[in-house]
């Protein structure tokens, strides 16, 4: 595996693999957000500009509702085991756990490219290529930057239907400019998306207040639920199989860590919901915690500040180990200063 440096070094290996493969595919991880799901239309939209056909790869489960507007006509493929594509891009993903099923289209592509932000794990995922810049804000800033000269290129409405992608992309992993990645670099990039002609305002609505009144139940009883721990610096939460069911909602309806940020006296948030019998989904949220650590710990990861993992074995004792986990943590945060 081979890891490019810099955009200039990925974009000559993005045209050399797609203008020389018969088929391209796209596809970003599981439970697919704001920015692994827009990046992927976006630049399944550039290369379409260039004459490329390309196809974005969902699981079968993937629950995309909430992108509807964002999606302009454009064809999902639902993986099926034995599919073979000459050349793969993976956005926004680095990790096997992350890919699920859809790892076994990297066995057979003959050209695999790698695009992220988020930090290595020690089990990075087979490709030809790789390029990953944690400084970046998100995966469509990247995209945005291999392909600013062709978007200034595009009529009026193609622009805007990129740059409503890619904004989606940005205020995905900022939280609306609410993260402590929002800086001088990312709103610059918002300055640009928004020359294009997109209505910040729309979008926001769009993407974030959109959601439905059983959603919001079910937000409801999981913040009701709420448990402290140290003093209050650990704010847990759990979501239960039964509490979607009876809200009729999908496993990831809906962000629930989003609800809690920046509560006073709260360090930490971890999310755990349930979805099997004993495997649950882990989210967790930190300014003072290197959660990224504690998530590698259970064999996932993402970022210094909010990242991710699946948990399997029993309820109590996973809780305890995590509360203990993050409790270690907090300890050790507090000897750092
Ligand atoms: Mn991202």
């Amino acid at each position: 595996m081979q890891k490019l440096k810099n955009i200039q070094e990925l974009k000559e290996i993005l045209n050399r693999f797609v203008s020389s493969s018969k088929s391209v595919a796209i596809m970003t991880h599981t439970e697919p957000d704001g920015d692994g799901f827009c990046a992927s239309l976006a630049l399944h939209r550039l290369l379409r500009h260039q004459g490329i056909d390309s196809e974005i790869i969902i699981d079968a489960d993937s629950q995309l509702e909430r992108f509807k507007f964002l999606m302009n006509g454009t064809k999902l493929s639902i993986f099926e085991s034995g599919n073979y594509y000459e050349t793969l891009i993976v956005l926004d993903c680095n990790s096997y756990t992350l890919l699920g099923d859809r790892s076994e289209l990297l066995m057979t592509a003959r050209k695999r490219l790698v695009i992220d932000h988020h930090i290595p794990s020690d089990k990075e995922l087979d490709s030809d290529y790789t390029f990953v810049d944690i400084s970046e804000v998100c995966t469509g800033s990247i995209i945005y930057k291999m392909f600013k000269s062709e978007i200034d290129n595009l009529p009026p409405t193609e622009q805007r239907v990129i740059a409503n992608n890619l904004y989606i992309t940005l205020i995905n992993d900022t939280n609306n400019f609410t993260n402590s990645n929002t800086d001088a670099k990312s709103l610059s990039l918002a300055a640009e998306l928004v020359a294009f002609g997109i209505v910040p305002s729309e979008l926001y609505k769009a993407f974030f207040l959109n959601n439905t009144t059983s959603q919001m139940k079910y937000l409801g009883e999981v913040l009701a639920g709420m448990e402290l721990y140290n003093d209050g610096q650990i704010l847990f939460l759990y979501s239960s199989l039964d509490m979607q069911k009876r809200n009729h909602l999908a496993t990831n309806a809906i962000s629930i860590p989003r609800f809690v940020q920046g509560i006073k006296g709260v360090d930490v948030i971890a999310f755990l919901r349930q979805d099997d019998k004993e495997s649950y989904n882990l989210s967790l949220r930190s300014d003072t915690v290197d959660v990224n650590a504690i998530a590698v710990s259970y064999g996932g990861g993402g970022h210094r500040k909010a990242s991710g993992a699946i948990l399997y074995g029993e309820l109590d004792e996973l809780k305890f180990d995590l509360i203990s986990k993050l409790k270690q943590a907090l300890t050790q945060s507090r000897n750092n200063v």
